[in-house]
């Protein structure tokens, strides 16, 4: 039979199956085969069960993985891929207009992850309710430009309850993560598209304005029945932003969507767009064709690669 794992705490795993969810041990065997990897099965894996008399289960198989998420592993097990979440269809990066103001130095920064690793990427720009004038010049440039790229964009406010339905109808199938800096509002969605369930969210510091981090274990919560065709949403504790891991200085651009037609024009094919005369570019950034902004993004992220430091440059 069938699963999708739902929760896996230590060695028991949550699967949902046609027949309900059934807990479940792995096989043995099944654990030795992943030398690469710290968890052998995640929250979002497709997995084969056989059921025991008694109503529990065994998983003797997982399928093939599409769209992970993953980061190094750090410790005793350092430098094997630690897979944080499995099969993953979207992943939605909120910010809030105010407290903490929105960021498009951390967004782009997930849009190059969500990219390179194949997942469509959309933005949540929450707590609506604090728009001024003030934020909606700034933050209204930003809107027409990732608009623009081709992000979905779902605006919220938790506080007066506007949006939820939309984000809600647009996690109706498939897995999906929000995923933001602490305080923008990450638990409070979360809450209100599942209202039966209360998370706790963390009270914002008025000193530092960054929220408490709450989450304590990774699981697939169902957006509306829970079906294995529904949607889901994956709560993970730790999952903040995607760290520039594995991504190399030359491949960069690519990751970039409103480059990716223009890479070839550049004087050089190993062209950085950085210092090298001909860059098509940086032509076009100078000709307002391409926003300086993201240019911006583009360079620190460089910069960062090429330090080795791939978390600096926020
Ligand atoms: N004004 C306003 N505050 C919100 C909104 N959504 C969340 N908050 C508040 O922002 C703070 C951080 O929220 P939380 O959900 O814990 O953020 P997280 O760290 O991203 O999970 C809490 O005090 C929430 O009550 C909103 O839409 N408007
Ligand atoms: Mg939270
Ligand atoms: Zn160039």
């Amino acid at each position: 039979m069938e699963g999708l794992i739902l929760r896996s705490t230590g060695s028991r795993h949550e699967v949902l199956t046609e027949d309900g969810v059934i807990s479940c041990t792995i096989r043995g065997k099944f654990r030795l085969q992943e030398e690469d990897a710290t968890n052998p099965v995640v929250i979002g894996d497709r997995v084969v069960i056989q059921t025991n008399l008694d109503g529990s289960g065994v998983i003797i198989e997982r399928l093939e993985r599409h769209g992970k998420l993953s980061r190094r592993a750090a410790g005793r097990k350092v430098g094997r891929e630690h897979v944080i979440i499995a099969n993953l269809d979207m992943a939605w990066v909120v910010q809030s207009v105010r407290k903490p103001r929105m960021n498009p130095g951390f967004i782009d920064r997930f849009l190059v992850m969500a990219e390179y690793r194949g997942i469509a990427a959309g933005i949540v720009l929450n707590k609506m309710d604090l728009m001024d004038e003030r934020a909606e010049e700034y933050i209204g440039f930003f809107v027409e430009l990732y608009s623009g790229l081709g992000y979905p964009m779902m605006f919220t406010s938790v506080e007066r309850e506007e949006g939820i339905e939309d984000l809600r109808s647009a996690m109706q199938t498939g897995i999906h993560v929000l995923v933001g800096p602490s305080g923008v509002g990450k638990s409070s969605l979360l809450n209100a598209l599942r209202p039966n369930l209360a998370l706790r969210t963390g009270g914002i510091s008025e000193a530092t304005q960054k929220g408490k981090h709450t989450t304590t274990y990774a699981e697939l919560l169902p957006i509306g029945d829970l079906r294995l065709d529904g949607g889901f949403i994956g709560d993970t504790p730790g999952l903040r932003e995607f760290g520039l891991v594995d991504i190399e200085a030359g491949e960069l651009s690519h990751y970039f969507v409103e480059f990716r037609d223009h890479l070839d024009d550049c004087r050089f094919p190993n062209c950085t767009h950085d210092h090298e005369p001909g860059c098509r570019i940086k032509e076009l950034v100078q000709d307002d064709i391409l926003a300086v902004e993201r240019y911006e993004s583009y360079i620190n992220m460089l910069r960062s690669i090429q330090l080795g430091d791939q978390d600096v440059g926020r």
